[in-house]
């Protein structure tokens, strides 16, 4: 059998300039340039061995290029989350035709909200920050749904930032590299743990591909911190589509074909 691995991803939208803000003031995101970093983006995950699924782009939906939110993708299953921003509920149905071709599908529904962005998988651990985005009845959802197929659902208090993953996310399989004053550290048990540097708060942010990790340019300091521990780093420029609170986990879901 044949096993490719796939990252599914969404043009930046036209309207991206008026997409959603929680922590950050609005600034000015100059379109043109969001493209052609997230080209780059795409570049490296082609590089590291990514094929990519395109969704149809959704110029009226300022929000639409950060995919991670709008789906919990397993080996087994993906579970269709339902945004807790109501502006970005109508990306779902772009996102479900092309997981449809690759996973069964499940879904979070009403009165529960769960964002992609606040599920971090650690092994057979699912973290879930509890945020503005995540309630306890979408945590109570995916735990009901994903149970059957062998993940433990572990809810997690975030501060300070928007979703669960600004402030932790996986560098190596049992690696974490995170933000100890947005969310506790000891939350995760006994991983192994890397600390932002204290100046670039928001550097815990980073996709691994296997053995490599896409890794935003704006944080030298952690990345120097990242390599000393022998992490191999791809690194972007995600500047732009950093003024409209993503990261370089937000734009793609990567998933095992098959
Ligand atoms: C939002 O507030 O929903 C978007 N402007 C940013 C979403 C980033 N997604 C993510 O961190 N998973």
């Amino acid at each position: 059998m044949t096993v490719s691995r796939i990252a599914i991803v969404r043009p930046v939208s036209r309207s991206i300039i008026h997409c959603e803000l929680t922590h950050l003031a609005r600034s000015p995101i100059d379109y043109a340039r969001a493209v052609a970093q997230h080209e780059e983006y795409q570049c490296a995950l082609k590089e590291l061995g990514c094929e990519l699924i395109t969704v149809p782009a959704a110029d009226d939906m300022p929000d639409a290029v950060f995919v991670e939110d709008a789906a919990i993708v397993l080996d087994d299953v993906a579970v269709m989350t339902r945004p807790g921003a109501v502006s970005r509920r109508g990306e779902l149905e772009g996102v479900e035709r092309a997981l449809a071709l690759f996973r069964p599908l499940a879904h979070i529904t009403d009165p529960a909200t769960l964002d992609g962005g606040d599920v971090l998988l650690v092994g057979k651990r699912l973290f879930v920050g509890r945020t503005g985005r995540s309630n306890d009845e979408g945590i109570a959802q995916l735990r009901a749904l994903v149970a059957p197929h062998g993940y433990d659902v572990q809810a997690v208090d975030v501060r300070g930032c928007l979703h669960l993953k600004s402030a932790v996310t996986a560098v190596e399989d049992e690696t974490l590299l995170g933000n100890g004053e947005w969310v506790e550290r000891e939350a995760f048990g006994d991983v192994k743990w890397i600390e932002v540097d204290p100046s670039e708060p928001h550097a815990a942010n980073a996709l691994q591909i296997e053995r490599d990790v896409i890794y935003p340019r704006a944080y030298p300091r952690t990345a120097e911190r990242l390599r000393s521990f022998g992490i191999s780093l791809c690194l972007v420029d995600a500047s732009e589509l950093a003024k409209a609170e993503g990261g370089v986990t937000c734009c793609s879901l990567v998933l095992e074909g098959q």
